[in-house]
């Protein structure tokens, strides 16, 4: 089938370009970590409470994706953060391509820790290699806690689920231990955390996470 040829070969070719992402993030001794969450979840809202969280511990460096705009980079940037924008032109994802420019403007001598904000929806970036260490997807409370049934693609490929907004899990029907058990199920080996990034709870525990990921 000429068609799932082409396919295959595109994929190839970001995965071509994924890894020399990586062996240039490598040697930088810069780990990667690709956020994907559903628009609203609270992708840059974790990003600029992690920053303040590891202030002093890690250096941290963005990369903001979305289909337009920098509002988000302009957040981010005013805290002092190294960010680049990356607008995908109504493209659902990041690819590496979009990194590897991005990568080139950042210090990246000076970043431990680079966080990729992806675009916010639940099912393109799923898979999709940018040279990332490490994949994380955000499922806010608001959203409800059936999405792992609908969107099982992205919670099987991640190696962490952070929970956000447990701050509003008095107000909302959220069932964190039938979501827990959900992902269990699909991705035993996933962490999950419940974080708040309106009153900084959980963020302890991320934030080790994150700090030993960057020990190696
Ligand atoms: N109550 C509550 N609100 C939160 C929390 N985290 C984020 N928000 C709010 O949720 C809204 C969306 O947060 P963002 O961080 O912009 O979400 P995002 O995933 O980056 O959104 P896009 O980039 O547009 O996809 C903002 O109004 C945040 O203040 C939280 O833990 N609790
Ligand atoms: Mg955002």
């Amino acid at each position: 089938m000429p068609t799932v040829t082409v396919v295959q070969q595109v994929m190839k070719a970001n995965d071509q370009i994924a890894a020399q992402n990586q062996k240039t993030l490598d040697a930088h001794q810069t780990v990667a970590v690709n956020i994907m969450a559903s628009p609203g979840a609270g992708k840059t809202s974790l990003l600029m409470l992690t920053v303040e969280t590891l202030r002093g511990k890690l250096r941290i460096g963005a990369i903001e994706g979305d289909t337009a705009s920098q509002v988000d980079a302009d957040k981010v940037a005013a805290g002092g953060t190294p960010v680049v924008q990356i607008n995908t032109g109504g493209g659902c994802r990041l690819d590496a391509n979009m990194v590897r420019p991005a990568l080139e403007q950042l210090p990246l001598d000076e970043i431990d820790l680079l966080l990729i904000e992806n675009v916010g929806n639940l099912v393109c970036p799923a898979g999709m290699a940018l040279g990332q260490h490490v994949d994380i997807v955000i499922a806010s409370v608001p959203e409800g806690d059936d999405k792992p049934y609908k969107y099982p693609g992205i919670f099987t490929a991640v190696d962490a689920v952070v929970i956000n907004k447990i701050d509003l899990l008095p107000y909302l029907e959220f069932d964190v231990a039938a979501f827990r058990a959900l992902i269990e199920g699909l991705n035993p080996k996933a962490r999950i955390f419940e974080v708040s990034c309106t009153t900084g709870q959980g963020f302890e525990e991320w934030t080790n996470w994150l700090t030993e990921l960057c020990a190696g």
